[in-house]
């Protein structure tokens, strides 16, 4: 039997992981594939926001893949490997916080997996502020030198493109780069995977804060309360319960100074339940506003 690949999907908190992967979900390559989800913080929001999965989908929640989730993620791959007929590909979306290429070499050494390549995310319109970020911005370029394929989500006309390639080629000597809205899914499948070993430095911490309720929650309120998180809260994102529609799930997401809420999936049979994860790094310390969470 031939052996899957293993493709990796980092970058930094908010960069698109979780989008690239709905919309590969979505498009009509050919494949079936097992996608195992990564998510710092107790409570896995990126489980719960890929949607229209019919293949399996496995959820590992609590922390950054790489440093802490060894066995989990080994029973995540087996438990795809043991599918049957088999999958075509797996697809891991590393947490925000993780160095790919740990992750990547799992397909080294694990059986029934060839290597799939990595592609690391990065937004546009952050990805050059971060990584002079006195916290994160080692991470940050150490996840850009991890990939076999760096891919620029957020390009709008004003974006100066060959000069955020030039920058990108910089930190990443020789790594190929495309922009997300010229990615078609097919090429995920095709991305030459390297031999380089893993390189990890400084450790970042992050710290995550969870909050969860089955009441109802006012728009209005939900809106005063984001806009008034400190832009040192990294990413915010989850589903809120709002008794107006009860049908749909509402979710919020937030990276950097950018917030939004908007209507997701039906609940379905799913519990209508408020879950909301900030996550920061830990040095940063940042005042969070009671609002909703009072
Ligand atoms: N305009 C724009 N927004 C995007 C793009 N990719 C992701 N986003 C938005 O960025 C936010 C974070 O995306 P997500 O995929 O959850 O990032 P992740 O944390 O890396 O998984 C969401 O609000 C997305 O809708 C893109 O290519 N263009
Ligand atoms: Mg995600």
């Amino acid at each position: 039997m031939a052996d899957v690949p293993f493709i990796v999907i980092g970058g930094y908190l908010g960069a698109g992981k979780t989008t690239l992967i709905n919309s590969v979900l979505a498009s009509d390559h050919g494949k079936r594939v097992g996608v195992l989800v990564n998510d710092f913080g107790d409570i896995n929001i990126d489980a719960k926001l890929i949607q229209g999965n019919d293949g399996p989908l496995i959820s590992l929640a609590n922390g950054c893949v790489c440093c802490r989730l060894g066995n989990e993620l080994g029973s995540g791959i087996d438990t795809l490997l043991n599918i049957s007929p088999p999958l075509d590909a797996l697809l891991v979306e590393t947490s925000g916080v993780a160095y790919p290429a740990k992750i990547a070499s799992y397909a080294k050494t694990w059986p029934g997996l060839s290597s799939g390549g990595t592609l690391v995310m990065a937004d546009a319109n952050r990805i050059q502020q971060l990584s002079l970020d006195k916290f994160v911005g080692s991470l940050v370029i150490e996840q850009l030198r991890q990939a076999d394929r760096v891919l620029v989500t957020k390009l709008e006309k004003d974006n100066d493109w060959p000069s955020l390639q030039r920058w990108i080629n910089a930190q990443a000597p020789d790594v190929s780069i495309m922009q997300s809205r010229e990615f078609a899914s097919q090429r995920l499948f095709e991305i030459p995977a390297s031999n380089q070993s893993p390189v990890v430095s400084a450790n970042v911490m992050f710290e995550a804060k969870t909050f969860t309720t089955s009441d109802s929650l006012e728009l209005d309120d939900i809106k005063r309360w984001l806009i008034s998180l400190p832009p040192e809260v990294h990413r915010i994102k989850g589903i809120f319960y709002n008794a107006h529609d009860p049908k749909h799930q509402w979710v919020i997401q937030g990276v950097g100074r950018q917030r939004t809420i908007s209507t997701g999936e039906a609940w379905g049979n799913s519990p209508k339940q408020t879950e909301i994860v900030l996550i920061w790094p830990k040095s940063c310390t940042p005042r969070i506003p009671d609002g909703i969470l009072g």
